[in-house]
């Protein structure tokens, strides 16, 4: 079966590709019976067509039209609202007002808010600026879309006035598209060859789909910035970027290279007191409005990762923030300053209190107030790096007179890259929810970056998105929720992620209850899911930090300057950054707080290992031992990533054939890389302690063959590194570039019976192998490893934890005796190599 679906997904008719994302306006099943409840025309208040109004009233009348078959007309008044029923007002509440309309009962609402009035067929959707008339319609389409007719009236204001998504699109790279930096989703949708790209179809339906969910504006280029973002032919590109953002009332901006002055060729400094530096930021800013008068701010990464900053001077992070906001101020924009600012080259694991987590508290220390007050500090959820769970920086509670925005990451960089369900609102909320305890105080992160609890008036939330020119926007059908989730949290943190999700699946997919179950279900599993197999207790995803972040290789993370150490060794694991014996980072916190992760007794299980560096036999709170923790969490994760692919085969024939076919091949793709996880986190630790399993699972595979011990021909043993990643530490590979390899096994100690044949191999991206599979010479299945292009994972040339993978041809039968034979033909340097196979037993999972 997986074989026709490895083959078979360029046949499919043509269905749907993801492109619409949520806004698909499908065709609900009860749409005759509801069209008396309808609107016949939409009236669109004073609008030109490059306002957000004007977009509202095409919407819905788009959107009326599609959902229900029904025709809606538009018309556009200019100061007169003629009477007439069954009609969608569509307009600021100050157009509704001047042109006659009632606005007594409808409460004040605040920038980019909307009130919605919905009383049958009369519809009112009144925002209080252009952007707001437009959120209001995208509201009232979803109700429509999700079969809500129901009468209601309420005002909707958004948490907070900075929601925006962070792209990290380089202007090249990508062929002759951009590549993006941590994209699963394709190349750049905004650049090419160097430049702006001259078709921006996808830009404007980016900007459409943003709109929808409450985003105000998007940073189009990547934080690790080219200073040739600021030459003219790229302002001029920007501009027409920013044209077709308008209509959706998505503001552009940019991230800055620190030095761009000095890189252009423009000056022989680049240093934020230096007064030509000054005016030559002070012009570049006024050419930039000029091209694009709504030009929503700077992004800048400073002194972070090799990128030049304001210290390269020992100016102070204020100082260079204040640079760009003081060029900023007369036109309104906002410096969004990132807090990730940290020595990546001189950090020592030999020092015991040598901490990056310390970092953004440090280099922030003594700044709070200095900033200038359209500077907000753009802050990563976690003290590092967007790990499978941190805890909350500790930075929030250390801003009180300056605006923060919490920094999220939608795409799944550290968290299966799209090709593992993550559904991450879980996970963020853990984060928003979060009470810091300022002055013993509620201090609730969402309070605190929404302004609310600080009294400041900027704030709010980044969302890097990453998106590409994939049809899917993300590379996954399924990843699209936590972009949409992004928005609607950003919108109002105070949200359940379940009920977003469910909105979600019923506009992405339908309404039908086993689609909204499933779905549901296997999402709000999967974070648990793959934080199980793949970094427990806090010890933050364990992959591989010097190659991909994708697949496992838990001993890259320590014995190197990136900080992120587990320090585990053969008797114990995990940081000390208690106060009193060591890196001291859990005092960064506000006293309520630094007391609860300074002792092991009060400290989460969740985070133990981050907190606390402890004997792998210490016990948790949960009353098992770290170590039995981190194998039972290994085998229940991958066992519940087994259970995905049947449950979304219950799907089939409820949605369309290429959606449940590309999910599909994901799902089952992901069942297998969860399986090298398991393998490969235990074995370590296993390795490492000599604690053995108390169930007797690892490194005990009965139903494995490994191919090394097979009879081979053409191929030959490969010793693979890391070594757990691969079974007995040794796959195969064909002996030349040229060679089939063959590897042979006689089946002689099975019984005879039906069974699900599982072969482990390494897909790498540097070639296109192809694998058979023969029952007593009879072919049972083939394929070629391509899966790396398809799912568009941080590619790897090695045979290592990104490139190893699973296919499963079940249900064969099989007699003892029976010669089963793997033959792998390489194609260029890739030499087809295979790890292990496994005949496993109905229900058997090894
Ligand atoms: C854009 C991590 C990522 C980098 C990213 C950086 C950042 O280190 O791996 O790709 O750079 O964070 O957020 O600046």
């Amino acid at each position: 079966m997986l074989l026709g679906i490895l083959f078979g997904l360029v046949n499919l008719a043509v269905a749907e590709t993801g492109l619409n994302g949520w806004l698909r306006y499908a065709r609900l099943p009860s749409a005759e019976t509801l069209h008396s409840e309808l609107p016949v025309h939409v009236l669109v208040l004073n609008s030109t067509e490059t306002s957000p109004v004007y977009t509202a009233g095409s919407e819905v009348a788009q959107g009326i039209g599609s959902i229900f078959g029904k025709k809606c007309s538009v018309g556009y008044s200019s100061g007169y609202i003629p009477p007439d029923n069954a009609t969608v007002i569509v307009g600021t509440i100050k157009q509704y007002a001047s042109s006659g309309g009632l606005i007594n009962g409808i409460p004040e609402l605040e920038a980019d808010g909307f009130w919605l009035n919905i009383s049958g067929s009369e519809v009112q959707i009144l925002g209080q600026n252009e952007r707001g008339t437009l959120y209001g319609a995208f509201e009232y389409l979803s109700l429509l879309a999700q079969g809500n007719t129901s009468q209601i009236a309420y005002a909707s204001n958004p948490d907070a006035p900075i929601r925006w998504i962070n792209q990290w699109d380089n202007l090249q790279g990508g062929g002759t598209h951009g590549s993006v930096e941590r994209g699963y989703g394709g190349p750049s949708i905004f650049f090419e060859n160097g430049t702006v790209k001259s078709n921006l179809t996808r830009a404007a339906q980016y900007a459409r789909l943003l709109a929808s969910i409450g985003i105000n504006a998007v940073v189009v280029n990547n934080v690790n910035a080219n200073e040739s973002m600021l030459t003219a032919p790229i302002m001029d590109g920007l501009k027409r970027i920013a044209d077709v953002f308008r209509p959706y009332g998505v503001q552009l901006g940019i991230s800055l290279y620190f030095a761009s002055p000095q890189a252009l060729g423009e000056l022989d400094t680049f240093d934020p007191l230096d007064g030509a530096v000054i005016e030559w930021w002070h012009n570049r800013t006024d050419q930039i409005y000029k091209r694009i008068p709504d030009f929503a701010g700077y992004l800048v990464k400073a002194n972070s990762e090799g990128q030049p900053g304001p210290l390269t001077y020992n100016r102070t992070l204020a100082e260079g923030a204040n640079l760009f906001a003081r060029a900023l101020q007369p036109y309104g924009g906002v410096v969004m300053f990132r807090a990730f600012v940290y020595d990546s080259q001189n950090l020592n694991e030999s020092y015991w209190k040598d901490d990056r987590a310390n970092a953004a508290v440090q280099f922030f220390n003594g700044l709070d107030g200095q900033f200038e007050d359209n500077v907000v500090i753009q802050v990563k959820y976690g003290p590092i790096d967007f790990q499978v769970r941190e805890p909350t920086s500790p930075l929030f509670a250390h801003l009180q007179q300056t605006s923060s925005a919490i920094e999220l990451e939608i795409t799944q960089e550290y968290l299966g890259q799209q090709c593992h369900l993550v559904y991450l609102p879980p996970l963020w909320k853990t984060v928003l929810d979060f009470d810091m305890r300022v002055d013993s105080q509620p201090s609730l992160v969402r309070g605190i970056v929404s302004g609310q609890r600080f009294n400041r008036t900027l704030g709010g939330y980044a969302g890097v998105a990453n998106v590409g020119t994939n049809q899917t926007w993300l590379g996954s059908h399924l990843a699209m929720s936590n972009l949409y989730a992004f928005g609607r949290l950003a919108w109002n943190p105070r949200l359940d992620p379940a009920s977003i999700l469910q909105d979600w699946i019923r506009l992405t997919f339908n309404s039908d209850p086993t689609v909204l179950d499933t779905i549901t279900s296997m999402s709000m599993e999967s974070w648990p899911t793959y934080e199980n197999y793949t970094g427990n207790l806090g010890i933050q995803t364990l992959t591989d930090i010097l190659y991909a972040h994708y697949g496992p290789n838990p001993a890259s993370q320590d014995n190197n300057p990136w900080g992120q150490w587990t320090r585990a060794d053969a008797n114990s694991i995990g940081m000390d950054r208690t106060v009193w014996n060591g890196t001291g980072f859990a005092g960064q916190y506000p006293p309520q707080v630094a007391v609860m992760y300074e002792n092991i007794s009060t400290t989460p299980d969740d985070l133990l290992l981050w907190f606390h560096h402890v004997p792998y036999t210490q016990h948790l709170q949960s009353g098992q031992t770290v170590i039995q923790h981190f194998y039972d969490a290994h085998y229940a994760g991958a066992a519940n990533a087994q259970t995905f692919p049947s449950r979304w085969a219950t799907l089939k024939s409820k949605i369309d054939d290429q959606r449940y076919e590309e999910v599909l091949f994901r799902l089952t793709y992901q069942a297998g890389h969860s399986i090298v996880w398991r393998d490969a986190i235990n074995n370590f630790y296993f390795n490492l302690s000599n604690v053995p399993d108390q169930a007797g699972r690892v490194e005990n595979h009965p139903y494995r063959i490994e191919a090394e011990s097979m009879d081979l021909s053409g191929y030959t043993p490969y010793t693979v590194s890391p070594w757990n990643v691969a079974s007995g530490g040794v796959a195969v590979v064909t002996t030349s570039n040229t060679t089939v390899g063959t590897a042979s096994t006689t089946l002689s100690s099975i019984t005879s019976g039906t069974y699900d044949v599982a072969v482990n191999y390494f897909d790498m991206a540097i070639g296109r192998s192809h694998w058979q599979v023969y029952l007593n010479d009879q072919l049972i299945g083939q394929w070629i490893g391509d899966s790396d292009l398809t799912l568009g994972h941080s590619p790897s040339n090695y045979i290592d934890g990104h490139s190893a993978t699973r296919i499963t041809f079940p249900g064969i039968q099989i007699q003892k005796g029976d010669v089963l034979k793997i033959a792998g033909t390489p194609d260029g340097i890739e030499p087809a190599p295979l790890d292990y196979i496994s005949i496993l037993p109905e229900g058997v999972v090894d």
